[in-house]
């Protein structure tokens, strides 16, 4: 039997996957079971209200959500699930990303996402933070993370010698 789901990446747009791509490339490597499916808060609402009304249910335990420009799907999102939503600011053509992190960041108190950086640094590490969440209840997955950070210490060099 396949280990249950518990991380659900979404992002607006089939062009977004070049980012959000990291945060899944990241809970594969520590071994978190995840799906990724396009949900578009202006494009496709009723598959957005699905999605984040019924995760919770699914028993998803985080929502990664990725949106570029004027990006609604993190905080509708997180508005309709008590799941710890994080947001991926896609870095825009137009405004560089600013436009996706100032939209998923200014949340109004009472409903919260847990906004990263912009782009790929951003979506590796909501993946790690899911990873987090989840290991705060699961020892295996902490002892991989934990395991995850010692390689990338290792692989620091010291010097600046070839
Ligand atoms: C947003 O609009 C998406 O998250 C994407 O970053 C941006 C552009 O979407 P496309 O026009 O490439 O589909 O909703």
């Amino acid at each position: 039997m396949s280990e249950a789901v518990t991380v659900g990446i979404i992002m607006g747009s089939r062009s977004d996957w070049e980012t959000m791509r990291h945060a899944a490339e990241t809970l594969e490597a520590l071994g978190v079971p995840h799906e990724c499916r396009v949900v578009s808060a202006h494009r496709t609402p009723q598959r957005l209200y699905d999605y984040a009304t019924g995760a919770a249910a699914r028993g998803l335990k985080v929502i990664i959500a990725g949106a570029g420009g004027a990006a609604h799907l993190p905080g509708m999102t997180a508005s309709m699930t008590r799941l710890p939503v994080l947001g991926v600011p896609v870095e825009s053509k137009a405004l560089s990303g600013m436009d996706s992190l100032l939209s998923i960041v200014q949340m109004p108190g009472g409903i919260p996402v847990g906004t990263l950086a912009i782009g790929k640094p951003g979506a590796i590490n909501a993946g790690l933070m899911a990873a987090a969440i989840l290991a705060t209840n699961d020892l295996a997955l902490a002892d991989r993370l934990d395991a995850w950070r010692a390689r990338q210490t290792d692989a620091v060099a010291e010097t600046v010698e070839d």
